[in-house]
């Protein structure tokens, strides 16, 4: 039996989307529409993870839902939805808790950065994290996920877990007329977005996340014009002028994500990038860079706020897209079932 590719990825309803899930996936998912067929989901189930307030989380899912269409997904021809609507991927994640390893699990990094020193307080969602991503990508048996750099650990981890799931039910798998042994496919990790690794706007070493608890870390995607421009400019950054080689950047985290950013956001190289504005200081730089992130951005935050002030057409959207989500996991999981040994009536 042949797979036909498919291609999943989400993003979390923790805050709003910022400028690395843009860069680092988002450009790439709307890419991929062109080529392929594309699941794409709003992950509240994810989100829970750590603690949410539950108004607050309803406007997340909206804003998110609002955000993908605003960036350019479109839902008739993706399948846009969230994560709890569609039951099959709590249903899978128990059957991966049943399959994956502790040892597995222990050697994932975002656990320990998320959790920090308390462990013991963390959630034991969030330790199992990595079973519900691989059930999100395999209960439709997606073959391509396009993510930043910091999901490829989590992407082995899933590619681990089909292959354990093929391996331990190979009999019953070939008896289903797979004669490759091969229920679930290898997911293919897609880490080709145009800045796979936005760093914070306030610490060139850390990532720019929708967690970090200065709003001067991030470019949101519903910042303003005004906003982003002031965000820029109080960007941190070293004494020197940029250098005039790529090579420059090397031990200069902070000059090398603004650079990185600018070429991302222009369409450039970061070599055409350093080639433009080497030696300069970073006050004019900043200035260019403001002008190509409000050129880019301010369309896509205006049409947020246009879509968002119409909660039920974004809830309309969800519905439909969970329906065809369901459409496709529910044959998948009836089969899943059956090779597991469970009873279906
Ligand atoms: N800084 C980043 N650079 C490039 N890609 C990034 N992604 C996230 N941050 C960056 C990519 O965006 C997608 C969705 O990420 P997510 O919402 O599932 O959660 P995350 O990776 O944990 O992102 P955040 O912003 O750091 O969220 P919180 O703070 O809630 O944990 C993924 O493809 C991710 O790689």
């Amino acid at each position: 039996m042949k797979l036909t590719e498919r291609v999943f990825s989400g993003m979390q309803p923790t805050g709003s989307l910022h400028l690395g899930n843009y860069l680092g996936a988002m450009v790439q998912w709307i890419e991929m529409q062109k080529t392929h067929e594309c699941i794409y989901c709003v992950v509240d189930l994810h989100a829970i993870t750590v603690w949410q307030d539950p108004k607050e989380l309803k406007q997340a899912i909206r804003q998110v839902t609002a955000a993908y269409i605003a960036s350019g997904l479109d839902p008739k021809t993706s399948i846009l939805f969230n994560q709890s609507q569609v039951a099959a991927h709590a249903e899978l994640a128990w059957i991966f808790n049943c399959v994956a390893r502790l040892g597995w699990l222990n050697r994932m990094t975002q656990f320990k950065e998320k959790a920090g020193k308390d462990r013991e307080a963390a959630s034991v969602g969030l330790y199992a994290y990595p079973n519900l991503m691989a059930a999100d990508i395999l209960a439709y048996r997606a073959t391509h996920v396009p993510v930043g750099e910091d999901q490829k650990q989590h992407l082995e981890l899933a590619r681990d877990i089909a292959q354990k799931f093929n391996n331990d039910f190979r009999a019953e798998i070939e008896a289903k007329g797979y004669n490759d042994g091969a229920f679930f496919p290898q997911p293919e990790p897609v880490i080709t977005g145009p800045a796979t690794r936005v760093m914070s706007l306030r610490d060139g070493t850390k990532k720019m996340s929708k967690s970090d608890p200065s709003d001067l870390s991030r470019i949101n995607l519903t910042d303003d014009a005004d906003t982003i421009a002031r965000k820029i400019q109080k960007a941190k950054t070293d004494p020197e002028p940029l250098p005039t080689e790529e090579a420059g950047l090397a031990a200069r985290p902070e000059a090398d994500n603004l650079i990185g950013i600018y070429a991302a956001l222009a369409g450039k190289t970061k070599a055409a990038v350093v080639a433009e504005f080497g030696g300069q200081q970073f006050s004019g730089f900043k200035k260019a860079l403001a002008e190509v992130a409000v050129q880019r951005l301010g369309p896509i935050g205006d049409e947020i706020r246009r879509l968002t002030a119409d909660p039920a057409e974004i809830d309309r959207v969800l519905a439909d897209g969970s329906a065809r989500a369901r459409a496709i996991a529910a044959p998948i999981m009836d089969e899943v079932k059956d090779i597991v040994g469970f009873i279906r009536s």
